[in-house]
């Protein structure tokens, strides 16, 4: 049965939605493949007909659709348990759960500031205008204001990442040997940024630096192929 997934369009072949970054790694990581459908901010009609959620990714497969990358994460898991594991024990479930709250907590937020204006750049044409409002609501400043303020603020975003540091200084990856979908997680937000913004995030000697590196040569090199931004 073929698996569709529905990815967040941006300009030309930018792809760059960090909840539909963790959906590719994982159906890699399953070795699924997946013919891929789009939505941009403004046009979300490829979904009618599957669902009224109106976010990316969505998965459907057959007469299923799953909503929310945690979601198709679980299923992909519940449904293709001989592939490998994307949460190898009750432990990684957990660790997963915590990374995906922590994500959209902590650290989304304060990265957005940072790429903000970049990403203007990269977003399909059609939205342009809604992307800026509803960002600059957001931040009560503009984009270019917030943006110009982030070599002083990309400090905290950094400071904030160092719980993780501590781990992959220690671990190749968030699990252990091999990457689990807490790594995707992880990943999703720093490929946001690679395929919309040249801003250096990490510094080489970060064990985050080593940790990436890693992350987007897996599959090929899935991530490191997407358009996007040497880092
Ligand atoms: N909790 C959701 C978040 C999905 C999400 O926010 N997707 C964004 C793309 S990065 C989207 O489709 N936004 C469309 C909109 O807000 O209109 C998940 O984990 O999948």
């Amino acid at each position: 049965m073929t698996l569709v997934l529905c990815d967040l369009l941006g300009r030309d072949g930018y792809r760059f939605s960090p909840y539909v970054w963790r959906t590719k790694m994982a159906l890699a990581h399953k070795g699924l493949a997946a013919d891929i459908v789009g939505i941009t901010l403004t046009d979300k009609s490829a979904l009618s007909g599957w669902t009224d959620y109106r976010k990316a990714p969505v998965l459907k497969h057959g007469n299923t659709i799953v909503c929310d990358s945690w979601h198709i994460a679980v299923y992909l898991e519940e449904n293709w348990p001989e592939a490998p594991a994307l949460f190898p024990d009750r432990a990684s479930l957990s660790f997963a759960r915590f990374l995906n709250a922590w994500v959209v907590s902590d650290l989304y937020p304060l990265l957005l500031p940072l790429i903000a204006r970049d990403v203007l750049d990269h977003v399909h044409s059609g939205d342009r205008a809604r992307y800026r409002a509803t960002r600059e609501e957001r931040f009560g400043r503009t984009l270019e204001q917030a943006q110009a303020q982030r070599e002083s603020e990309a400090a905290l975003f950094r400071s904030r990442l160092d719980p993780i540091r501590e781990v992959v200084a220690n671990s190749p990856f968030l699990c252990g040997d091999t990457p689990c979908y807490a790594d995707y997680i992880l990943f999703g937000l720093f490929q946001w940024a690679r395929c919309t913004s040249a801003f250096p995030l990490l510094d080489h000697a970060d064990p985050l630096y080593a940790w990436r590196r890693e992350m987007l040569d897996l599959f090929a090199g899935l991530g490191r192929e997407a358009p996007g931004y040497p880092c």
